[in-house]
């Protein structure tokens, strides 16, 4: 059978597949320049037998390639978040031994040193060609993809998807949203995470439709490209709507009004991987007209549930399940409860994913026996609706769309001398969802920039504290655990007195 996005793929040569800042690129394109990679990757073996290789590609034609390369090899593809310093590259390279790193140029600076001290030869994106060889036929059954998530303990991790997996994921999307041949999206997502991989280019590729790639988010890019009123589709978290809400507040009528019409040609625009605030609902109404349809989705799961494309979307509400997602909530013993209170929700079906990579007891504990995967969100049933009302941990953050643990930020600070004690929270806020605000109690003078360049050196850009706040000391139960919600009750009344970072 093969690979069905490359399958289906066939079917639509002579459409565009995909457009970048370097130009615009065929179904054809993209198969014969994938099979090149593949056999690059291959280096004259027969198939990589589901070894891992990572890529550092930013959104383009180029990433597409790279990734389609890697599972048409038999590989399993890893990408690379492209704002990770050094520590954390180091971490998901040793967490998953690829044999292969492929970089475009701007990351080749960073990763060379990394991959030539572990022994990984590095392979320029524009070199991932090579003469046709013959490919392996990969069962819909390997492993295909590793995306790393934070999670209550340790470091984060890698989150293992099968072909059938993804498969299951798009074609489950495809039929809500009912993507069709005519479509076009527009990506400005990264390309680390299920939002940007699977709901925008996953579906598209797919469908036969065409996905136009920007490197990075801009909301004047984004405005303009909107009002000039031919695409179909546009898929983003809240912090991205929120700050296209403000630029458009910013602009003049006459720039309102075109950016209205052009994104009333849009048949859909989706928000989720965080909680769309009703205000951020509403602004959006108000300035284009479209009610954005919300879903809940997870690393672990894809896509679980969905205001519906056809019919009413509620404000605050994620929908029902979506075609081929079970989903059930329970109390804490893992009873099913009865509509009307609340409980975690658990997801069970083929868009599951497999395991952590290489954590057998993570991905057991994640598992109850009959195949429902547990979560962590809490949600209630409300007139046959999910509402999600919050996660069962509260060191688990969300800041504009991105999983973040205080725990693994809370353990950076406490290396740095001049830190005793450290408890980092997530404030509400309207850009971000949650602010990331670390609490410290000193043991000696250290300014807020030492701590956020420490732990900078270590941690991804979107991990580092927006604020750190000083005290005596930090509230404690009898137990001697830091409790969060007093350190945010801390913080919120210390407002007035903020500093910066
Ligand atoms: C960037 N920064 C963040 C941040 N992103 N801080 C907190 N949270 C974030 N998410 C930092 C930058 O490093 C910078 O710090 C400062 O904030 C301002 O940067 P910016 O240039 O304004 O931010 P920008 O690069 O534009 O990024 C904002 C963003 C981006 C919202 C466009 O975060 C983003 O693309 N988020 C989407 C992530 C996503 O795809 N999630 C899906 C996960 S899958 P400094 O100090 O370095 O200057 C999932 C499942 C599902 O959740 O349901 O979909
Ligand atoms: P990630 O692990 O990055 O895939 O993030 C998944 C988490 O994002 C979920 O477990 C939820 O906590 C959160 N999430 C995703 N979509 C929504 C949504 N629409 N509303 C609230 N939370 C969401």
């Amino acid at each position: 059978m093969g690979l069905q996005l490359v399958t289906r793929a066939e079917d639509w040569a002579g459409r565009t597949a995909l457009s970048d800042a370097e130009g615009t690129y065929g179904y054809d394109e993209l198969l014969e320049a994938s099979a090149r990679g593949a056999s690059k990757l291959l280096a004259g073996m027969s198939d990589l037998a589901e070894a891992r290789v990572a890529f550092m590609v930013e959104p383009s034609f180029r990433y597409v390639r790279t990734q389609w390369a890697i599972w048409r090899a038999g590989g399993v593809a890893v990408p690379l978040c492209l704002t990770h310093p050094a520590p954390e590259l180091e971490y998901v390279l040793d967490t998953t031994t690829p044999t292969a790193v492929v970089a475009s140029s701007p990351y080749v600076e960073l990763l060379a040193p990394l991959a030539a001290a572990r022994g990984i030869p590095l392979i320029s994106d524009v070199e991932l060609e090579d003469e046709p060889a013959s490919l392996p036929e990969v069962g819909a059954s390997r492993r295909a993809m590793i995306l790393f998530t934070s999670g209550t303990t340790g470091r984060p991790k890698g989150v293992v998807t099968t072909h059938a997996n993804i498969e299951a994921q798009i074609a489950s999307l495809v039929e809500a949203w009912e993507w069709f041949g005519e479509d076009r999206i527009l990506l400005t997502l990264p390309l680390h995470h299920v939002h940007g991989i699977v709901n925008v280019i996953g579906c598209a590729l797919w469908s036969g439709a065409w996905c136009e790639m920007y490197p990075s988010f801009d909301p004047v890019q984004v405005v303009d490209r909107i009002a000039t009123g031919d695409l179909t589709l546009y898929m983003a978290v809240p912090t991205i709507y929120h700050r296209l809400i403000t630029h458009l507040e910013d602009a003049d009528a006459e720039d309102r009004s075109l950016f209205r019409s052009g994104a009333e040609v849009l048949r859909l625009m989706v928000s989720g991987s965080a909680a769309l605030p009703v205000s951020v609902l509403e602004r959006w109404r108000d300035l284009t007209g479209h009610t954005l349809l919300e879903r809940y989705g997870m690393t672990e799961i894809g896509m679980g549930l969905s205001n519906p494309y056809r019919g009413e979307r509620i404000a605050g509400s994620v929908g029902t399940p979506l075609p081929g997602v079970e989903v059930r909530l329970v109390d804490e013993e893992d009873r099913p409860i009865a509509d009307g209170n609340s409980g975690e929700i658990q997801v069970r079906g083929p868009t599951v994913f497999l395991e952590y990579w290489a954590r057998p007891e993570a991905t057991e504990e994640a598992f109850r026996d009959d195949g429902w995967f547990r979560t962590g969100d809490t949600a209630i049933v409300d007139g046959g609706r999910y509402r999600i009302l919050g996660r069962s941990s509260v060191d688990i953050l969300k800041s504009g769309g991105e999983k973040i643990s205080a725990l693994e930020i809370e353990d950076v600070l406490l290396r740095h001398e001049a830190v005793g004690e450290a408890a980092v929270v997530g404030i509400e806020d309207e850009e971000w969802g949650q602010r990331v605000v670390a609490v410290v109690v000193a043991t000696k003078p250290v300014q807020p920039k030492e701590l956020s360049s420490w732990l900078r050196a270590s941690l991804a850009p979107h991990k580092i504290p927006k604020e750190f706040h000083f005290t005596d000391s930090l509230p404690r139960n009898p137990l001697g655990k830091t409790v969060k919600p007093d350190v945010v009750q801390f913080v919120t009344e210390q407002a007035s007195s903020v500093i910066e970072s």
